[in-house]
């Protein structure tokens, strides 16, 4: 596989990375219809242990089978296949190399009163399934966020010297934060750009409201007059936020919705110059037609067809 100038351009952003670090976001760069794009649709699936088996599943029964979503992620020409240690354990044999696999390392489940998750799997777990990346949930704002950011620490290190992509889904929540500060502009600047720091190859939040939510942060806004009016003004803001564009920023779907507001929401993401879209429910919750469709149509979007 040769990469394209814009992946080779998009890897020397990552300057400090060991080749195999390198390999493994080019084998997610050069997947699917993106491939050497530069852009990315992921598919997620972390919703079972997040939500449940039945808000998960039941809207589209076959998506309880894991080889599902492998297949789905593959038939859709998407760039790689997010998931708990279960459900990759249950599909890598058989998709093995097929299509790029981020292992979710920790996870939070709706029984739970704490604004935290628990690591469910490890770096040689990922190692051992042949996944391209680890994928890490951080909490900004919450009471266990201090503990969230020192286990993705840990396993980022670890990931990086064993040659694996690290991602992570940077939600803030929890503390004194209100509802609508969770996707506040600053706020989801702020968790994407601590996502960076942590050392993140790829930042995943959710696309940012007009809300401010710190009123220091919301003084600066107004007086350099930052552009927060439009979707595609605050993902510019979100992308700048992250190392200027040295670092692939991805957001979220959100819960089963209609088409043409998912894909207009996603046409101003693209033009605000996100890397690409993780989307979840939307794809897997509709039936494997309508979901193939609707991921085809949101690729045809970054690739500037749509
Ligand atoms: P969706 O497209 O289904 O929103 O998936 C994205 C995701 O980040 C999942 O990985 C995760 O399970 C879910 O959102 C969490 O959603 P919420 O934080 O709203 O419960």
């Amino acid at each position: 596989m040769r990469i394209t100038d814009t992946v080779r351009t998009i890897l020397s952003g990552y300057e400090s990375e060991n080749p195999g670090v390198r390999a493994n976001l080019a084998r997610i760069l050069m997947q699917g219809r993106l491939g050497g794009t530069g852009k990315l649709v992921i598919l997620p699936v972390d919703q079972g242990f997040e939500h449940g088996p039945a808000r998960s599943f039941a809207p589209n029964p076959p998506a309880y089978d894991p080889h599902y979503h492998f297949d789905l992620a593959l038939e859709a020409g998407l760039s790689a296949y997010a998931a708990p240690l279960g459900m990759i354990e249950a599909g890598a044999g058989t998709f093995a190399g097929q299509i790029p696999t981020i292992l979710k390392m920790n996870s939070a489940n709706s029984l739970s009163r704490l604004k935290d998750q628990a690591v469910t799997a490890s770096v040689a777990d990922a190692l051992r399934l042949g996944c391209s990346a680890i994928g890490f949930t951080i909490y900004p704002g919450s009471d266990d966020q201090f503990e969230m950011m020192e286990e993705i620490r840990d396993l980022a290190e670890e990931a990086k010297a064993s040659g694996l992509a690290v991602v992570v889904w940077s939600y803030p929540r929890g503390g004194d934060l209100s509802r609508e500060g969770e996707t506040a502009v600053d706020i989801c600047a702020y968790a994407a750009h601590m996502a960076c720091l942590l050392g993140a190859h790829i930042i995943k939040v959710k696309p940012p409201t007009e809300a401010l939510e710190l009123d220091a942060a919301a003084k600066v806004y107004r007086d350099r007059e930052i552009p927060v009016d439009t979707l595609a003004a605050r993902t510019a803001h979100v992308v700048q936020s992250c190392f200027n564009g040295r670092r692939m920023v991805v957001f979220s779907g959100g819960e089963a919705r209609d088409t043409e507001g998912l894909l207009n929401e996603i046409r101003q993401l693209r033009d605000g110059g996100a890397t690409g879209s993780i989307v979840g429910r939307n794809a897997f919750q509709r039936p494997r037609e309508d979901a193939l469709a609707l991921l085809g149509r949101i690729v045809d979007i970054y690739l500037g067809k749509a």
